[in-house]
């Protein structure tokens, strides 16, 4: 939806003009999956794909907002009362941020707002953490907090811990926050620091959503990240970013099998995520490709977060790419979308392939999305 037919929603339900405008974009994650909550390092893209929100000051501490996407749940809060979860989902979201924001000690204004997510959800492109950082950054904007998007992105990351209940890891929020045009960063997310690396134009991002449905994606994830912590107490070490292949073997006849698997997955991922780094950094695509295979074989096999419908995705799109691309699970997992990358020429194989054989085989029906990289958050008055 274009930012004028956007403007006259916010006029029909506010009758009033909108003077400030946000975005922040979705995700995909190219390699380093389940290493964000290991202090270890991820190399996300934000996308085209943007949370847009349009917002006026209130004058009293009232929060009220609309969402193109569930008209009929509007969502009210007060600023001033103690903050619950309301009665819609998506409102929950502005709700945690509003109310982490408040417990840091800040000073919020009542807002009327209304917000056009276009990162489709469900789709593992991290819808969520797109409004989150949106609504943080808008806070931020209006009241002159003086926040970092580092500390937007830690506070969407807080939201979403203690208030939707997730326990994810800083990932999805700091790519939203801080992406940079037609580029990938790589965070390393002990100390947050991050490095740009840009994205061949020639290469295209694929990503194709299983739609498989994922029942219990939030209980395996808590347990995987229960797995890794495990791991690192038997070692020692703070994090498994701390540990190595040694000290896993060196304690290997003290763990369980499963966590030792789970353990060396993350270990041998923190190594792949800085080897793509290179490999992407110095437009060396074939190396890139062949870690992204080893990668999704990992998931599967050894962080066991891939499901058929998604194994099945990848080994059609390899097949249909014949080494010239690659294709992993991407995100959290437990179903959700895996990530393609090959030469723009090259995606109506992979359409075509996935038209002529998933539905076929998994008896369901994948969304593709060709993906753009691009910017992160962004603030202004209109
Ligand atoms: C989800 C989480 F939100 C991220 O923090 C990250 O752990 C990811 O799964 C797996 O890499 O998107």
């Amino acid at each position: 939806m274009s930012l004028d037919t956007l403007k006259q929603h916010f006029q029909e339900k506010f009758s009033q003009a909108p003077d400030i405008y946000v975005s922040s974009p979705g995700r995909v994650n190219l390699i380093g999956e389940h290493t964000d909550y290991n202090n270890g390092f991820v190399l996300p893209c934000a996308l085209q794909y943007k949370t847009h929100i349009l917002a006026t000051k209130r004058d009293d501490s009232l929060i009220k907002a609309y969402s193109l996407q569930y008209l009929e749940q509007p969502e009210e809060f007060d600023l001033n009362a103690e903050i619950m979860h309301g009665d819609w989902a998506w409102g929950d979201y502005l709700r945690g941020v509003a109310k982490e924001l408040l417990g840091q000690g800040h000073q919020l204004t009542g807002l009327n707002i209304f917000i056009d997510s276009q990162v489709p959800q469900g789709s593992g492109l991290s819808s969520s953490a797109a409004l989150e950082v949106a609504v943080g950054g808008l806070f931020n904007y209006v009241g002159k907090l003086g926040l970092s998007t580092q500390q937007i992105a830690r506070t969407g990351q807080a939201a979403e811990n203690n208030f939707i209940d997730c326990q994810c890891g800083i990932m999805d929020q700091l790519i939203s926050a801080e992406a940079k045009e037609q580029s990938a960063l790589l965070i390393d997310c002990r100390d947050l620091s991050t490095r740009s690396v840009s994205i061949p134009e020639n290469l295209a991002l694929m990503v194709i959503n299983s739609n498989y449905p994922r029942k219990l994606a939030d209980s395996e994830y808590n347990e995987r990240r229960a797995a890794c912590e495990l791991a690192a107490a038997a070692m020692g070490t703070p994090s498994l970013r701390e540990a190595s292949m040694e000290k896993l073997e060196a304690v290997k006849a003290t763990l369980d099998e499963v966590v030792y698997r789970r353990a060396k997955y993350v270990i041998c991922e923190n190594q792949r995520v800085l080897d793509a780094e290179k490999a992407l950094s110095t437009g060396d695509l074939p190396t890139l490709y062949s870690i992204m295979k080893e990668a999704h074989l990992a998931l599967k096999n050894d962080f066991e977060i891939t499901v058929p419908a998604t194994d099945g995705l990848v080994d059609i799109c390899m097949e249909a790419l014949d080494g010239k691309g690659a294709c992993r699970q991407t995100g959290g997992g437990f179903g959700g979308a895996v990530i393609c990358l090959c030469d723009k020429a090259d995606t109506d194989k992979v359409v075509a392939a996935v038209e002529a054989n998933y539905h076929k085989n998994f008896s369901l029906t994948a969304d593709i999305l060709i993906c753009e990289p691009g910017g992160g958050l962004n603030a202004s008055s209109l």
